[in-house]
């Protein structure tokens, strides 16, 4: 029996990639904003529905370099139902991670609690849209104005999502996405900043490559973040085949949805957006239950994802119990993000289920 994971990252046509590699042969460029990158980031704005991408060498570095350009300090109001990224990026820019709880059913950060934890030194909200389901986008933008607040989304899941026949990204001041191989959407490693506003966007550019500018005079204090051109070769053969990726994981999400529905909850799905099938999040009664499930499926070489546990509030460096938030407890020790990826096979897929069924 061959090891099934919680995802196998899509890999493209390799003559299609290889016509690529014979150009970066021919002309040597191979990174610091060569032709391909900027092709890259031309394509994903008209795909994505952007104004402004850039592309970087992976999501963390976009979450720092964001908190940078925004000159964020103090506390930043954050999500600790997210992958460790979101937290462990504030603390290594030395700001202060505030945990407000998520609404179990959204798994987003519940809208209604963020006020409460504004104090004089907050700077910034950073919200995740987990599994790429919307947050409350209108609500934390009310919140953020009033009380003059940036607002940096954390879209690493988001890739493609659209609210209210918009793309999500174009919320906030800044989002960022992640291109992990693990992602819908990849580049090996990489992710990219959404940046609304032109100066800012200039900043960025400009931070990712150690301050340089198009002038070559450093004109800021910058750090190398740039995405290389093997990786961008990787983001334009896969673009091209983002509709048949988004087909298979549709099926293999519809058949799990149709399977588990009567035994498992799932995440509430914003009603302004779609899916984009990205994880596929089972919640079950109790840990109990979870972990019965976990074992009979990894005794059976299946490696489903703890996504996301810890809940990011209980982190050894974090003072414990400090931020105990309930809701993102309870829900990261009872969910598991079952295998989703185009290659799975029907017949493994089915047997999926079946363990399911056998173990809950
Ligand atoms: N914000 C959020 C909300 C995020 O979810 C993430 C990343 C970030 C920020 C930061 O973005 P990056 O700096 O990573 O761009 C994975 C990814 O490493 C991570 O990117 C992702 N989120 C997170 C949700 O998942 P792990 O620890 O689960 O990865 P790993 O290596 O165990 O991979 C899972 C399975 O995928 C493996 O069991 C086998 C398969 N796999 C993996 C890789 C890397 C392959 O078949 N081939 C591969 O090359 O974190």
């Amino acid at each position: 029996m061959e090891e099934i994971y919680v995802t196998k990252p899509h890999l493209p046509d390799r003559k299609k990639f290889d016509r690529y590699v014979d150009r970066i042969y021919k002309t040597s460029q191979l990174t610091n904003n060569g032709p391909l990158v900027q092709k890259l980031e031309k394509k994903l704005c008209e795909y994505l529905g952007v104004k402004n991408i850039v592309l970087t060498a992976n999501g963390t570095l976009a979450l720092q370099i964001a908190y940078k350009i925004l000159g964020l300090e103090g506390e930043v109001i954050t999500t600790p139902f997210s992958f460790v990224a979101t937290t462990s990026s504030l603390i290594w820019e030395k700001l202060r991670p505030v945990f407000a709880d998520i609404d179990p059913e959204t798994l987003d950060i519940d809208a209604s609690l963020i006020e409460s934890k504004i104090t004089k030194k907050t700077s910034a909200i950073l919200p995740v849209h987990v599994f790429g389901n919307p947050c409350d986008v209108e609500k934390i933008q009310k919140i953020a104005s009033k009380n003059d607040l940036k607002v940096i989304y954390d879209a690493a899941h988001a890739f493609d999502v659209k609210y209210k026949s918009r793309s999500i990204l174009k919320h906030g001041d800044i989002s960022i996405l992640s291109f992990h191989a693990t992602k819908l959407f990849h580049t090996i490693e990489g992710g990219a900043l959404i940046i609304n506003n032109d100066k800012l966007y200039e900043k960025a550019k400009r931070i990712i490559s150690f301050g340089y500018g198009d002038d070559s005079l450093i004109h800021e204090n910058g750090i190398n973040a740039k995405m290389n051109e093997f990786s961008a070769i990787m983001g334009l053969c896969l673009l091209e085949d983002m509709k048949k990726i988004s087909r298979s994981r549709r099926k293999i999400w519809e058949y799990y949805h149709k399977e588990l529905k009567d035994m498992v909850g799932f995440q509430k799905i914003n009603k302004n957006s779609k899916n984009n099938f990205s994880y596929f999040p089972v919640i079950f009664k109790n840990s109990r239950q979870r972990e019965r499930v976990h074992k009979a499926l990894k005794e059976n070489k299946i490696f489903p994802r703890r996504y996301f546990w810890p809940s990011l509030d209980s982190l050894d460096y974090l003072k414990k119990d400090e931020y105990l938030c309930k809701n993102s407890r309870d829900i990261s020790e009872r969910i598991l993000s079952l295998p989703i990826y185009p290659d799975l096979e029907t017949r493994d897929q089915k047997r999926i289920v079946k363990i399911i069924k056998e173990n809950i």
